[in-house]
């Protein structure tokens, strides 16, 4: 039998229109068109909800409906799928949904094939415009991009002083992110018990690192989960009430470990051995959306190991600097990418100690394209 059966009551899907095909495109990029739509032109039908996405798998996600009053329980889920009429999307992202997006969902009718017996199970039929997106360039795809988590209103930036070694870099990657995005970053930096083992001039450097970060305002959290008990833990406890934040860094610096202190629905899986990193391994394997105990919805990542951003202007780039916006416009050059230009006011203040040449280092990384491409192994699809 033809994929589409003729019915005679249905004059859309008669077997002369289908044959050539013309209606069919149109109707699909129509459909297309109709999926991210803002919530009050939702069509919301008797049993229809509005729910988050908490986890998102190769072919389905999970969801946890939103009551009246915007409150979510992320024990609740349903298994859902994206209505089959939006999945010939061309948008260039590697995912139609992703954790954090709010969409408008109805129960399956039973059409839909049985992917599951224990869960409920509904069908996507909108998606809310983001007005945050934190994203990478998908490794398996480098003109795609990988969308992590959307709606989130704070980026936590989790490093480990040591195992893993802390990497500024990534660290800066991260900032330019939430520069971009608009998004309040918090910097944490884990595992301070094994920072007191290390040589004097590594605590020195790591020193000197916090206090430039904290000079260009940026709020720094050096901690020891394991330690526990410390006011700057209960302090990041605080600034997570109330707010949507992800969790992001390399898989083995205490993610897992961080959410589990402020009571999370469900426990986060803490890797047993931290050198199990080295390995390549891992067991955190997607992010999700978890609500918290002492207030506030955290999404936890998966590591990843490599965090490529796209192509940005010189332009661009400098203004998520916060140490050189001051310095836009004053070079002799309106595109001065600030790398051997002469007169050129970004150089000068590197030259000043006005910026550390580790972050500028950072900057002319991102500005060439070359940051974050070493150690781009497979391990990167690994950790995807
Ligand atoms: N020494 C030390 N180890 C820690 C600390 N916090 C977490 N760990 C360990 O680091 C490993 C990785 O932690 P996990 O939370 O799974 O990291 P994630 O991959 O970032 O989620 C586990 O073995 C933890 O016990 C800490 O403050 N100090
Ligand atoms: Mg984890
Ligand atoms: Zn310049």
């Amino acid at each position: 039998m033809s994929k589409w059966k003729y019915r005679e009551s249905d004059d859309y899907f008669s077997y002369d229109k289908i044959r050539r095909g013309k209606d069919k495109r149109k109707k699909n990029k129509k459909a297309i068109d109709n999926f991210v739509l803002d919530e009050d032109k939702w069509l919301v039908k008797d049993n229809w909800f509005k729910a988050r996405v908490v986890e998102v798998h190769k072919r389905y996600a999970f969801v946890s409906p939103i009551t009246e009053d915007g409150d979510i329980v992320t024990k609740d889920v349903w298994l859902s799928t994206v209505a089959r009429k939006h999945l010939q999307s061309k948008r260039l992202e590697r995912n139609n949904v992703v954790v954090g997006d709010v969409v408008l969902c109805r129960p399956a009718t039973g059409e839909e094939p049985d992917v599951s017996e224990e869960l409920p199970y509904c069908v996507v039929e909108n998606l809310k415009p983001r007005f945050s997106e934190i994203s990478r360039v998908d490794p398996a795809s480098m003109e795609r991009k990988h969308i992590l988590a959307s709606n989130v209103d704070q980026l936590l930036i989790v490093a480990s002083f040591c195992s893993p070694l802390v990497k500024w870099g990534l660290i800066d990657r991260y900032l330019v992110l939430a520069e971009e995005q608009n998004i309040e970053p918090i910097i944490v930096l884990n595992k301070q018990d094994l920072l007191l083992e290390e040589s004097e001039k590594f605590q020195k450097k790591a020193e000197e690192e916090i206090a430039n970060y904290r000079s260009l305002g940026y709020k720094v959290f050096s901690i020891s989960v394991l330690g526990k008990s410390q006011d700057d833990i209960e302090a990041i406890g605080e600034s997570l009430k109330d707010k949507c934040s992800i969790l992001s860094g390399h898989s083995g610096v205490g993610k897992s470990s961080l959410v589990n202190l402020f009571r999370p629905e469900i426990t986060q899986e803490v890797e047993a051995n931290a050198d199990i990193f080295y390995k390549g391994r891992h067991t955190t394997t997607y992010a999700s959306l978890l609500k918290l105990g002492t207030g506030g919805i955290v999404v936890d990542t998966p590591g990843i190991r490599s965090f490529l951003l796209g192509e940005r202007s010189s332009i661009d780039l400098t203004y998520s600097f916060r140490e050189m916006r001051p310095y836009l416009g004053k070079c002799k050059y309106r595109e001065c990418r600030h790398i051997d230009e002469p007169d050129c006011a970004i150089l000068e203040a590197l030259h000043d100690g006005k910026i550390t040449s580790r972050r500028y280092q950072s900057y002319k990384g991102l500005l060439l394209g070359d940051t974050g491409r070493q150690g781009r192994t497979r391990d990167d699809e690994l950790e995807e």
